[in-house]
């Protein structure tokens, strides 16, 4: 994955536990560069590596960290320099889970080596949806699980509940079901 999301990991960490925590991470991850550039492709392993060394030093599950991670993450590229990228994704909760693919797509004008999971909206009601998640990567559920809730937390959402529904493998592709819903609201 591009530096960029290594470099959201680092900042969670060092918030969270502080920099002294993430030097030891890092070392662990077998990581020897001394920092990530956001513009280059890193291999995945080195992102799965960070996470399991975090796990094992900090003592939490590989799962909390990486629904942490969603979270953070949507905070993260807002304030990381793509605030107007996120805007232009959309005003509201539910539009913004419907542009996810052009969202994928603008970012991958400027970055070809992109490999942007896809997402699919169904409205079941007023407050209530399902979001096709369907990805190369494994294990990534609870990633996206916080980043749903990261965008709630953006667009003041109340009353968030994500589900994960149904897990399939078609070939290479793991495709996954969510349950979104939240109080009787506009989102
Ligand atoms: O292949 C990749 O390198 C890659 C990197 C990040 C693919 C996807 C993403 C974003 N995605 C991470 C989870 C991937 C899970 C998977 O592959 O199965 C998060 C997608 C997402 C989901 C819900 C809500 C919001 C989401 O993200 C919003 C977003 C998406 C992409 C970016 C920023 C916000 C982004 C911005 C700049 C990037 C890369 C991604 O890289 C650049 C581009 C220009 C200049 C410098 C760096």
């Amino acid at each position: 994955m591009y530096g960029l999301v290594n470099k959201a990991v680092q900042g969670l960490i060092a918030k969270e536990f502080g920099e002294e925590k993430w030097n030891e991470i890092k070392t662990k991850a077998g990581f020897e560069d001394e920092i990530f550039v956001s513009m280059q492709k890193y291999d995945d392993s080195i992102t799965y590596n960070l996470v399991g060394a975090a796990s094992e030093i900090l003592n939490v599950s590989g799962e909390n960290l990486l629904e942490a991670f969603g979270e953070y993450w949507v905070l993260y590229t807002a304030e990381e320099g793509y605030g107007e990228m996120l805007d232009m994704a959309g005003s509201t909760f539910v539009e913004f889970l419907g542009n996810l693919n052009n969202l994928h797509m603008r970012v991958g004008d400027v970055m070809p080596d992109l490999e942007p999971p896809s997402f699919d909206v169904e409205t079941i009601s007023e407050c209530e949806l399902r979001l096709y998640y369907s990805s190369k990567r494994e294990g990534l559920n609870p990633m996206v699980l916080g980043l749903v809730k990261g965008l709630g937390k953006r667009f003041d959402v109340k009353d968030l509940s994500v589900v994960l529904e149904e897990t399939n493998v078609e070939g290479e592709i793991l495709k996954n079901t969510f349950k979104v819903s939240w109080g009787n609201n506009q989102a």
